[in-house]
């Protein structure tokens, strides 16, 4: 079981808190002053290591390596970036980490219309209103920016948003298949790298799972995930399944799609979503019943098929009147953690059919 941490001076959340919640052994983590196409420094990656070693963590996961948009438009600057990336995995494989995600998403990383939805008991969910996005894109990035003001949002880092304009145009050219192609070619220079550090790169599916603003979106589906596996052929091509990204859609089952391609999952992502007739979805706490992403089944899935990689509760909600990151607060996946484990422990003792 892991958390993830934003890090010293950037996380309202303390190590010490996350030392008291059962059964956390990693921190997932990352170096979120840098941009993309940096190298990650040894030296910077081991003032967190000495952090999260003097708590008694693992570092193991890192969430994420951002990929920088050169690679994933495909531009000939690409491969010096592509050069930085394979450094980082081998300054990362110093200190032990076992994985990284990122996400090939052009633009953004993640979209919501709102992050502070109240829900009937009172707290605040992400949320996310579909008609609300065939409004401009940049509307949408200043209503993310001026809610996040005092911390940045991974992907939406200010730095970037200023661009966004040329961002769009660069992206044009660039059709489904193409982005297809440059992630293939990115890890198709990666996997070397991969096999000789024993990293594997985890990749996260496009949240929400379809085409939005007019980029297109690869993993989204069984039958992408699928095309994705085959494509590069490679047991250190793997993914980060987020059970919420692939549930926002409805048609997804997020168990099947465990079942099929369990030996593949590095890194699993659990959370909860609730859909309401109209196309729009707000996140729920991790009690199965409380959404539809089928919590239940998706553990029992991961039982069953003797999954030994890294999990994870992925957002919360925000609680008790805790002031937090969008979706990353303590309380609320510190009870989804005892609620995975709780599933889990009984899958362990019990024969459960
Ligand atoms: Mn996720």
């Amino acid at each position: 079981m892991t958390f993830r941490w934003y890090g010293e001076g950037n996380d309202t959340i303390t190590l010490d808190q996350i030392r008291q919640i059962p059964g956390v052994e990693g921190i997932v983590w990352a170096l979120h002053k840098k941009m993309p196409g940096e190298v990650w420094e040894v030296n910077e990656i081991q003032e967190v290591a000495d952090q999260l070693h003097a708590h008694g963590f693992n570092m193991d996961v890192v969430e994420s390596v951002n990929v920088h948009d050169d690679i994933k438009i495909g531009l000939p600057t690409r491969d010096r970036y592509i050069e930085n990336y394979k450094q980082t995995l081998r300054n990362l494989a110093k200190f032990g980490v076992k994985v990284v995600c990122y996400n090939f998403m052009p633009v953004f990383d993640w979209t919501r219309t709102d992050l502070f939805h109240p829900l009937p008991d009172g707290s605040t969910a992400l949320y996310y209103e579909k008609d609300r996005i065939i409004d401009d894109p940049m509307e949408m990035a200043d209503y993310i920016l001026k809610k996040c003001e005092g911390f940045t949002m991974p992907g939406w880092e200010p730095e970037r948003m200023e661009h966004l304009k040329e961002l769009f145009e660069a992206y044009k050219p660039v059709t489904k298949e193409k982005l297809w192609e440059n992630l293939k070619y990115f890890l198709e220079q990666l996997m070397p790298v991969c096999r000789e550090t024993d990293i594997k790169m985890a990749i996260h599916q496009d949240d929400p799972p379809w085409d939005i603003f007019g980029l297109p979106r690869l993993l989204v589906d069984e039958e992408s995930v699928g095309r994705f596996l085959k494509m590069v052929d490679d047991p250190y091509n793997c993914l980060t399944l987020c059970s919420g990204s692939l549930s926002s859609n409805p048609k997804n089952n997020v168990a099947a799609i465990v079942r099929k391609y369990c030996d593949r999952i590095a890194f699993a992502h659990v959370r909860n979503v609730k859909h309401f007739p109209n196309g729009d979805f707000s996140e729920a706490s991790h009690r199965d019943c409380d959404g539809d992403t089928g919590v239940l089944e998706i553990m029992k899935a991961y039982h069953d098929c003797g999954f030994k990689g890294y999990i994870r509760p992925d957002h919360g909600r925000h609680i008790w009147g805790e002031k937090c990151r969008p979706g990353y607060g303590l309380y609320d996946r510190a009870l989804g953690i005892m609620y995975l484990l709780g599933i889990w422990d009984t899958l362990e003792k019990y024969d459960v059919e």
